[in-house]
């Protein structure tokens, strides 16, 4: 598909161009635009992943650097991150970026702020001018199960009145993350500061992690439909 032509498109001049031989611990994110980060990885000349370390950001991640035969490792033995790269849900035009679709943002936060550099990879779908232009979901905010409901109310005492508990498809009940934890969408239409919108967010208690990644990206890289590639900085 189209889409999935563009998520590759990204992802391989992303990898190519941020991705060094000298680097030995590259973070990966989750979602499906990095199913094709790895496999730019695993193109790359074996000896040379032999020597690398890539530290995963979920179960599907994990599973994605296993199954490639890649050596995982984890950011407590691995503080220090030559690369990060990860998807988006949408990214703004100073390059904040909301994430969190895939319920992975606490790993994923944690990684790309352990890394010298976040690089974003996404399709066209995720290029925004504004945060809530096209993502229309709602800001994933991961939360400790037992306080779900005080922290929907503070949710919509701050302009949030569609939150939503994220409740599983394969599953009976509420998505549960990696982490043990639940994810509220909370929808706040066009977020103009997301820098605030994440500061009012993350210091409700109870939440453990906000899908607002302000001022962390280095640069982004939108497949576009007709196949070219936009990078932004
Ligand atoms: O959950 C996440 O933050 C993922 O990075 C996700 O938002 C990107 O998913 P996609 O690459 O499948 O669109």
């Amino acid at each position: 598909s189209l889409i999935e032509q563009a998520k590759q498109k990204a992802a391989y001049q992303a990898v190519d161009e941020h991705v060094l031989p000298t680097h030995r611990v590259i973070g990966v994110g989750s979602g499906s635009t990095v199913v094709h980060v790895v496999a730019r990885l695993l193109q790359r000349d074996p000896e040379l992943n032999a020597k690398t370390v890539f530290i995963p950001t979920s179960f599907q991640s994990r599973g994605l650097l296993l199954d490639g035969g890649l050596t995982v490792g984890d950011v407590e033995q691995y503080p220090d991150i030559d690369v990060t790269i990860d998807g988006a849900d949408e990214v703004d035009a100073q390059l904040n970026a909301i994430k969190g679709g895939g319920a992975a943002h606490l790993q994923e936060k944690v990684v790309a702020e352990a890394a010298k550099k976040f690089v974003i990879v996404a399709d066209y779908r995720k290029d925004s001018k504004v945060l809530g232009e096209q993502w229309l979901k709602g800001v994933p905010v991961e939360v400790v199960p037992f306080a779900w409901r005080a922290v929907l109310k503070k949710l919509q005492a701050q302009g949030s009145n569609d939150a939503k508990l994220r409740m599983a498809v394969a599953k009976a009940g509420p998505v549960v993350t990696d982490n043990g934890n639940f994810i509220i969408d909370a929808p706040f239409g066009l977020i103009k500061d997301p820098v605030k919108c994440l500061r009012d967010i993350k210091l409700i208690t109870g939440v453990v992690e906000v899908g607002l990644f302000c001022n962390m990206a280095e640069v982004a890289y939108f497949g576009c439909e007709d196949g070219s590639v936009t990078i932004r900085t």
